[in-house]
């Protein structure tokens, strides 16, 4: 048993000390990835969108939708590793040289979407409504800061 939890601390050790780059074999695997969680979540946001713009209201699959975006909120991030620019992607430079203004921004964002889950699971479409607003407002501001035209 020992040995076992001593094991479980080593990789634990081992996934904290190995740079998130190094998840990627090359920048441009980084960028697909983070480019396919946005699209993917744009696909969801927008859906629960159409339902906030007065689309038939599904409580289950708003629910379906937010929970899906909670959890894909978590993952871009680890894919803005240092040198993963380029002409495939429209990520500024401001992402890494104000890298912790950056990652506040994308924390906003994850911490807005876990408020659209909590809220999309007591079905009520106000409190859908408020919090479908802020978390649309946290996707612009990064997009404003963050992300060329
Ligand atoms: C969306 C989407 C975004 C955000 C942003 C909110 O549905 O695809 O990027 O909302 O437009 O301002």
């Amino acid at each position: 048993m020992k040995r076992l939890v001593l094991a479980a601390a080593a990789v634990v050790a081992l996934a904290a000390a190995v740079p998130a780059s190094a998840q990627f074999q090359k920048p441009e695997d980084a960028i697909k990835y983070r480019k396919a969680t946005f699209t993917v979540m744009a696909a969801h946001f927008g859906r629960i969108g159409a339902v906030v713009k007065g689309a038939p209201f599904d409580p289950k699959a708003v629910a379906a939708n937010a929970s899906l975006l909670a959890t894909l909120s978590t993952l871009p991030w680890s894919a803005f590793g240092e040198g993963t620019t380029g002409e495939h992607t429209r990520a500024k430079p401001e992402v890494w040289s104000e890298a912790d203004k950056f990652k506040a921004g994308g924390q906003q964002m994850v911490d807005a979407l876990a408020k659209l889950d909590v809220a999309a699971k007591s079905g009520n479409l106000d409190q859908i409504k408020a919090a479908f607003g802020d978390a649309a407002k946290t996707c612009k501001s990064c997009h404003d800061n963050f992300r060329k035209e």
